[in-house]
């Protein structure tokens, strides 16, 4: 089966007032202008970190112009606009990005080298923003990228948590957690600091119902915490349009807050300003415990009060009808994080506005639309009802009555089915639950690749897929090509432009034109060469980085991604055992040298996954250290993995790990970030891997293990016996031996947890059972390898059909079909 792509229409082109226009010398010389005004000092004096910020700071007026511009022009249009609202977006640097979508990265780079400076040096000065932690978070900041660079009108709404999730130092092959100072205390260029848009969130406090006339809600007693919106532009490629992330941060109302309200104890203050500010200290604050289990709360009630309200008096400024709100305004919830924006809405229209409940809930989902990007029990979120009450009281008295009228919709559909009813209620069992709330609460529900949706359908969210089939729909991930292949991989970029001219970067799926090349030889040899470069350039920072060195024409083969046991990076860690174990009984099988990197964070809590980092750190030292096997073998944790080492290790591999549970992995974006640049996917049939598969060809990818199906299977079998492969199969006794035999010198009980979960808990993420068929798919792989110009075909096929995974497409689907935005988007059918 082939990608097939209807041609999107071309959309009329937008007018840009080109930065592109300025010359090397006035680049050049308003540069030093810029540091000499910002730092007072020449450049011959200033710091990397110095001149790194003037350079944001100069690319940061270009912005600006077209930021206003853009705000005006949507204003005026009047058109629907979209804002998205996450916990989490994990943005990465911005530097680079917002030269290359102002087409300025060129003139940039000969400017400062007539300087004697390097681009790429002032470019690594710049921290990631770490505000997200997944997925989830990295999949925001692609769709903020597709919506400016297709020219939509839609925002991200956010939080600006002073510290990001953490920074991860690996000592001893042990992680742990610094924190995550990505503002260095100083300023961030990219943000534009909005005091006079600020909001007030209120928290605790009474509700008195005043019933003398209209029944009216009052809240009183309340804390106010007052909301800042920091807003960071995000840039269309090559267009005018600057949209924008609005991130909130806390403050003190210091108006109400003086000295004297706390007597003379000017402490006091100070203390209740630290306490305030804390609440956008951190993002995921630990859950373990009450209090900040309540931070988490009021963190989410923080981020879509103040955004309403926002959203809500913007939209009054323009229309006194309040009735076409969702013919304005469509509000995304990604993730169930934002649910508590249903009741919020909620709120602001009836007691803010003086709606009645009918109009309010009509119009509250219309308005909103809900995604889930997890099947994982633990990641459904429900919140004590005492804490609800108790942080929210307004809130939960809304949310009480949006239950109790759901539950009757649901008894007149079901009469008599107290279980259905039971498990779909929103409160239960003293608990909130926010996905139900969030399905209950908005016109449309989505998963996040086909199975992961049928899944949900099936399974999940059967009960109300039952109940209400229409709001479910499928939207399939994707990755931005901008930044994960135009940017992160120019070599690439420009080798596809020489071939294929620019109109993929604009309309990715021009890619497919790139199959008229697979029998050209030279052409294949040119890909071949942009990876030997990508390699190298890994090669370099893994030896400045870690003193070790790697062989470049050996496999690069990369697991990058949060640690979790349904990722499986131990199943990755067996078949290196494995390989390990057969180098020893035979140095000199016949096998391809493979580099394995691995990086990832494990969440500060998570006790198994902290242990899988120590094991493959203990596992690479021991390879790394044997002189028989290290020519042949390397293993490489490459600590604090983030956006921007993602940027490095992805162009630069050859391989893509993508080897979760069948049915556990809702999509996975790695994926498609590996495949946009030429990585082979060795993958199980899980998430968007199916979908990789359907679009580059069954020949073109290795796919093995158990499916979805087959897991859930099992599962309501009660699993299968671990043992039965312990005792049948020599390779998997041997290597879980390893485990707790001294194989590793560490103490016995090391890796206890990780045997004890094989053997004794049921394998729950079937590595046992998936072994055999992954070591299979890594001979065959290793095999390809070899045949190094059918495997630079296959590369090539894989980049070819790529574009389908764009977040452009996926963008054009959300808003055509959920957010039924006023602007024509291409649409390009599905890709099997
Ligand atoms: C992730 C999913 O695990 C991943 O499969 C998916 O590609 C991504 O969301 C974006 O949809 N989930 C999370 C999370 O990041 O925190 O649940």
């Amino acid at each position: 089966t082939k990608t097939t792509f209807f041609q999107p229409k071309r959309l009329p082109p937008v007018s840009c007032p080109n930065p592109a226009s300025i010359t090397v010398p006035e680049f050049r010389d308003t540069f030093i202008q810029t540091l000499e005004t910002l730092y007072g000092k020449p450049l011959s004096e200033a710091s990397n970190r110095e001149k790194y910020e003037a350079l944001a700071v100069l690319t940061r007026r270009f912005i600006s112009q077209n930021l206003i511009e853009t705000r005006k022009r949507q204003n005026s249009e009047d058109t629907k606009q979209v804002f998205y609202f996450s916990i989490e977006f994990l943005l990465g640097r911005l530097l680079e990005n917002n030269l290359v979508s102002l087409g300025l990265r060129d003139t940039c780079a000969e400017a400062l080298s007539q300087l004697g400076l390097e681009l790429g040096v002032l470019i690594d000065q710049e921290e990631d923003a770490g505000l997200g932690n997944g997925g989830l978070g990295r999949l925001a900041a692609c769709y903020l990228d597709s919506m400016a660079a297709m020219d939509l009108p839609g925002h991200g709404c956010g939080l600006r948590y002073r510290y990001g999730l953490f920074e991860q130092r690996i000592i001893d092959g042990n992680q742990y957690e610094y924190p995550d100072n990505w503002l260095k205390d100083r300023f961030y260029v990219w943000e534009y600091r909005r005091p006079e848009e600020k909001q007030l969130v209120c928290f605790g406090g009474n509700v008195r119902i005043q019933t003398n006339g209209k029944t009216r809600f009052i809240h009183e007693n309340y804390e106010r915490i007052l909301a800042v919106p920091y807003d960071v532009p995000i840039v269309g490629y090559n267009n005018a349009t600057v949209n924008t992330l609005r991130l909130w941060s806390a403050e003190i109302e210091t108006a109400n807050h003086t000295c004297g309200l706390y007597g003379s104890d000017c402490n006091n203050v100070i203390d209740y300003k630290h306490s305030v500010e804390s609440l956008t200290d951190i993002l995921y604050p630990d859950d373990t415990h009450l209090q900040g289990k309540m931070l988490r709360l009021k963190q989410q009630y923080f981020l879509v009060s103040a955004s309403l309200q926002n959203i809500i008096q913007s939209f009054r400024l323009h229309h006194y009808d309040l009735s076409i709100l969702p013919d304005k305004v469509a509000i995304h919830i990604n993730d169930t994080h934002p649910a508590l924006a249903v009741p919020e809405l909620m709120r602001i229209l009836m007691d803010d506005c003086g709606l009645g409940w009918d109009e309010a809930w009509t119009l509250t989902v219309k308005t909103l639309s809900y995604t889930n990007h997890t099947v994982l029990p633990e990641a459904l979120e429900k919140w004590p009802v005492t804490m609800l009450e108790q942080l929210l009281p307004r809130i939960y008295m809304i949310i009480a009555e949006i239950n109790e009228r759901y539950c009757r919709e649901l008894w007149n559909a079901f009469p008599g089915d107290w279980d259905r009813i039971h498990s779909m209620a929103i409160i239960a069992d003293n608990q909130v639950h926010m996905a139900h709330l969030a399905i209950a609460g908005s016109h449309s529900v989505n998963g996040v690749a086909s199975i992961h949706t049928e899944i949900l359908r099936k399974t999940v969210m059967n009960k109300f897929y039952t109940y209400t089939p229409d709001k479910f729909s499928n939207v399939t991930n994707g990755v931005t090509h901008r930044r994960w292949l135009l940017t992160a991989n120019p070599l690439l970029a420009g080798l596809i432009t020489d071939a294929i001219g620019p109109e993929w970067i604009e309309y990715p799926c021009h890619l497919t034109e790139l199959t008229a090349f697979k029998n050209d030889a030279g052409f294949l040899a040119r890909l071949s060469d942009v990876k030997a470069t990508n390699k190298l350039r890994l090669a370099n920072y893994i030896k400045a980085k870690y003193n070790v060195v790697v062989d470049v024409s050996s496999i690069f083969d990369s697991h990058i991604k949060r640690i979790h046991a349904y990722k499986r990076q131990c199943l990755n860690v067996l078949h290196i055992m494995h390989l390990y174990n057969l180098l020893q009984e035979d140095p000199q099988a016949d096998m391809p040298p493979r580099t394995f990197i691995f990086a990832g964070k494990a969440a500060p809590g998570y006790y198994k996954a902290k242990k899988t980092i120590k094991l493959i750190n203990m596992l690479a030292d021991k390879i790394n250290n044997d002189k028989r096997i290290n020519q042949r073998i390397k293993v490489l944790f490459l600590e604090n993995y983030n956006v921007s080492h993602a940027e490095l290790i992805v162009p630069a591999s050859d391989v893509s790990e993508q080897i979760s549970t069948a049915s556990f992995e809702a999509s996975g974006t790695g994926n498609m970030k590996f495949m946009i640049n030429g990585a082979i996917t060795l993958g199980t049939l899980d998430g968007a891997n199916i979908e990789i598969q359907g679009a580059a060809g069954p020949d073109n990818i290795f796919m093995f293990g158990l499916t979805a199906d087959e897991v859930l299977n099992y599962y309501r079998h009660g699993g299968y016996n671990p043992w039965d492969i312990y005792h049948s199969d020599a390779r998997v006794r041997t290597i879980l031996d390893n485990l707790i035999n001294g194989f590793f010198p560490v103490g016995p009980d090391e890796f206890r947890t990780h045997y004890d979960a094989f053997l004794y808990h049921g394998d729950h993420y079937f590595l046992l059972k998936d072994f055999a068929a992954y070591v299979e798919a890594q001979r065959r792989l290793a095999g390809s390898y070899r045949q190094q110009d059918n495997w630079q075909k296959m590369c090539l096929m894989n980049i070819a059909h790529s574009g389908w995974f764009s977040s452009d497409r996926t963008f054009a689907e959300y808003a055509a079909e959920i957010w039924e935005l006023d602007k024509p988007v291409p649409l390009w059918g599905t890709p099997i």
